[in-house]
């Protein structure tokens, strides 16, 4: 297991860490021929019911079941976080991003996290890959910092277009608190245009650019998070206001979100149809890897104010919970002549990614158990399945603990409930009176987890 990285100086640290994994060593002595190009899109708040390929009959997304169809579509994938930044701080530096503090088990926030940011201490995916000779594109919301240093210029992308904070004005670009918030790499500039069109416009400039060279492509969408607007819905923000408590968009029947939604989550399936028309038209399919997944569950009610706006399917919860559907999200993995069509269970989380993609660009570190991810290239390239393991979630007072189709929540001193996940998906039947030796085992997992997590952070200064 790791020990303890905690050192001053955020260079210091980042050297010290990429001198641990081997980083440098091993990624620089392969041929450009042997590393794939990975596109990675992120879709946010995307719930497990909102695409067709997984069982929506609202939503047309025939692009994206398009990957789905001659990809692997996962049906217990799960975010780190069932909200934005907990899941990219995961999945960009394969770690549980409570080693990070705990600021980064909720949103970081426009008000009060402004001037924090993904500690440097982190080993970035874009870090990672560019010291294998990638290209590295970031085009879309960021959520991991509000300005420099702590932009994706910052930790490893050559190149970045889009927003630093969670929730822009999908037409103006002005964030929550009246900001304007649209980057060419480290400078405020911004662009007209609908945010899921802009993205996907620098993604194929992105792509045409760097097609002879590897290149890692980070499509982190702001669709279909608030403001709800489609691409014909009007702007909602202008600068200088603040609208923390405004934020949902112009909803012309606060009931019924879901005609916005619905507009949303086929703009990024379009956007996706580009991609791949790229893909196939620069010839770039054969060792090009898609990956497309959701940063945490959907929204279906917010609160009283707002009602029917996403799909979780059948799944209990949603976004800001640690049931099922705060979690459970659609994600899909193709590479066409590499990845054999079909549909895995097998249970992944979003912090596997990062290993993965080390690992399929011949970049993975000699001791790759440093990651809290595992590699899951054999279970792409060969089906072969991955071991059993104990998976956490944790935001503030609540907690999750998966081990096989066991799941244990704890909600602060209150509430506890055990589940059996392959019976009961649904999270329907608490068996927590049931079983009780099975909550001691994965409360007492869960208790060396925590003691090991606050006893190697990875930052500078604590929280
Ligand atoms: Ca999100």
């Amino acid at each position: 297991m790791m020990k303890s990285r905690f050192v001053s100086g955020r260079g210091a640290v980042l050297l010290y860490v990429m001198t641990l994994l081997g980083v440098g060593v091993l990624g620089t002595n392969l041929a450009a021929a042997n590393r794939p190009n990975f596109v990675v899109i992120l879709a946010d708040d995307l719930g497990y019911g909102d695409l067709a390929c997984y069982g929506s009959r609202f939503n047309q997304t025939p692009n994206i079941d398009r990957l789905a169809a001659e990809g692997i579509r996962f049906t217990d994938f799960h975010s780190n976080g069932p909200m934005c930044t907990p899941t990219r701080a995961a999945l960009l530096t394969g770690m549980y991003q409570q080693r990070f503090g705990s600021m980064f088990e909720s949103a970081l926030s426009g008000k009060v996290h402004f001037d924090d940011g993904l500690p440097h201490a982190a080993l970035t995916l874009a870090e990672g890959l560019r010291e294998a000779g990638y290209a590295t594109g970031c085009f879309g919301k960021w959520h991991l910092g509000y300005h420099p240093p702590f932009l994706p210029m910052d930790h490893g992308f050559d190149e970045f277009v889009g927003l630093a904070s969670g929730d822009g004005d999908h037409h103006s670009h002005i964030d929550r608190s009246g900001r304007a918030d649209w980057w060419h790499n480290d400078k405020l500039m911004l662009e007209s245009g609908y945010t899921a069109d802009l993205l996907v416009k620098h993604s194929l400039s992105f792509i045409e650019r760097h097609k002879s060279q590897p290149f890692l492509l980070y499509v982190p969408h702001l669709a279909i998070h608030f403001p709800w607007q489609g691409p014909t819905d009007p702007s909602h923000r202008t600068l200088g206001i603040d609208y923390w408590n405004d934020k949902w968009g112009l909803i012309s029947d606060p009931m019924n979100v879901s005609p916005h939604v619905k507009a949303m989550v086929e703009s990024i399936d379009g956007g996706v149809g580009e991609i791949l028309e790229a893909l196939h038209r620069l010839e770039l399919v054969e060792n090009t890897m898609v990956i497309f997944l959701s940063d945490n569950g959907g929204y279906t009610h917010y609160g009283d104010s707002h009602r029917n706006i996403s799909s979780n399917g059948r799944l209990r919860g949603q976004k800001t919970e640690l049931f099922e559907g705060g979690h459970r999200v659609p994600a899909i993995a193709w590479w066409p002549g590499r990845i054999r069509p079909g549909v895995s269970d097998q249970t992944i989380m979003s912090f596997d990614l990062m290993p993965t993609l080390l690992s399929l660009a011949g970049a993975l570190p000699g001791n790759a158990e440093t990651f809290d991810g595992v590699d899951l290239s054999d279970l792409l390239l060969s089906e072969k399945r991955i071991g059993e393991r104990t998976l956490f979630w944790k935001m503030d007072d609540e907690v999750a603990v998966r081990r096989g189709d066991w799941k244990w929540i704890r909600q602060g001193n209150r509430d506890r409930f055990l589940f059996h996940l392959g019976e009961d998906r649904g999270e329907t039947r608490n068996l927590a009176t049931v079983y009780p030796e099975k909550i001691a085992s994965l409360s007492a997992a869960f208790d060396r987890w925590s003691q090991q997590i606050s006893e190697t952070p990875l930052f500078d200064g604590g929280q």
